[in-house]
């Protein structure tokens, strides 16, 4: 059987295209070169209009599409850093600073079981002005530092950016979500980063209506088959669902199956909605020389599992089923540090 993401893809006659190979649906506004370049091949993921058949049922099998007019957050492409500036309000903002280009997600909370983990982006809470004033400032200086805005959108956002919001396509997701019965929104997270950011490969345990607002971003997305070759952190580890392979330079020596990685990948610009299946990998990097890049996404519960299960269980199912056991074990021996050699004493010389 082919595996989730290729069969229904292939239905709306994607190419498969060679690391640098130009693929020939582009949207305009972006360039080939701007893309960062890596050793895996990838295929397009399908663009269609949300009323097209094929959406829904990309949609209804959990497979990535990007949506090309849901209007879900028109009221926000006039977004800017003047108008947040002067509209977002007086909130703290969460702003990742880095002196390289990727933004690895780390988990403060768990920073505690790994004493020697040391993060390579800081976070640091400042108003909204305040932020944009470092970004100018970055920006005039041409320094090598950057800078990611990610905080989720709450009751402290000006009255402009209430309207803008209320005047979201809610008609529209409301009704995917009802249709795939998923859970609650669980958050809007507001993204603005700077040309080049990265944010490297993970997954994610919510279903994710990815809206992009300004500038262009490249998402490469790969399903949860592929989770052998990704080789994601311990699950007690800050960088817990993040991959441990470095795409720019893979150590095939320790993770040797990402040689068989193949991503699915697109662009997405102004009024693009990309659909981010709950546990599908995904590698997200604003464009090189193309600007600050806005994005809100819509984070929703996944459907409750269902009574009957039904086997054989899907690659997703059987990450869930992984995550319980790593976690459960860490409680078990009271120490996380104690998980993998009891893992490795369980499967040496019985189960490999
Ligand atoms: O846009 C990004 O840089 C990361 C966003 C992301 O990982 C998400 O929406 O789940």
């Amino acid at each position: 059987m082919a595996e989730a993401g290729v069969s229904a893809a292939e239905t709306v006659g994607d190419t498969e295209r060679e690391e640098g190979e130009v693929s020939e649906e582009q949207s305009p506004g972006w360039s080939e070169s701007q893309l960062r370049s890596y050793p895996f091949k990838t295929r397009q993921i399908p663009r269609l209009p949300h009323g097209d058949p094929r959406a829904e049922e990309l949609i209804d099998n959990e497979e990535p599409v990007v949506l090309t007019d849901t209007n879900l957050v028109h009221t926000a492409l006039k977004w800017d850093l003047n108008y947040l500036e002067e509209n977002i309000g007086n909130g703290d903002f969460s702003v990742y600073a880095a002196n390289a280009h990727k933004f690895l997600y780390y988990d403060e909370k768990k920073m505690v079981n790994f004493k020697n983990y040391k993060p390579i982006s800081r976070r640091e809470e400042m108003k909204f002005p305040e932020f944009a004033k470092k970004l100018r400032d970055i920006q005039q200086r041409e320094s090598d530092e950057r800078l990611y805005l990610q905080q989720t959108l709450n009751d402290t956002v000006g009255r402009k950016i209430v309207v803008d919001f209320l005047g979201f396509n809610w008609n529209w997701i409301n009704r995917q979500q009802s249709k795939h019965g998923w859970g609650q929104l669980t958050s809007n997270l507001l993204l603005i980063g700077m040309e080049g950011n990265v944010t490297p490969a993970h997954y994610d345990e919510q279903q994710n209506f990815f809206a992009q607002i300004k500038g262009y971003k490249r998402c490469i997305l790969f399903p949860p088959e592929q989770f052998e070759c990704l080789y994601p952190y311990p699950v007690h580890h800050p960088c817990d669902r993040q991959s441990q392979v470095n795409f720019e330079n893979p150590d095939y020596e320790r993770f040797p199956n990402f040689k068989n990685v193949v991503g699915y990948e697109t662009v997405v610009g102004p009024g693009d909605v990309l659909y981010i299946p709950m546990y599908w990998w995904h590698h997200i990097e604003s464009l090189l020389d193309g600007g600050i890049t806005i994005t809100v996404n819509f984070w929703y519960k996944g459907a409750p599992t269902p009574k009957r299960i039904e086997y054989p269980l899907k690659a997703h199912q059987k990450v869930a089923i992984m995550r319980n056991i790593e976690k459960m074990l860490g409680e078990a021996l009271g120490n996380p540090q104690e998980v993998g050699p009891l893992l490795n004493t369980m499967i040496k010389g019985r189960y490999n």
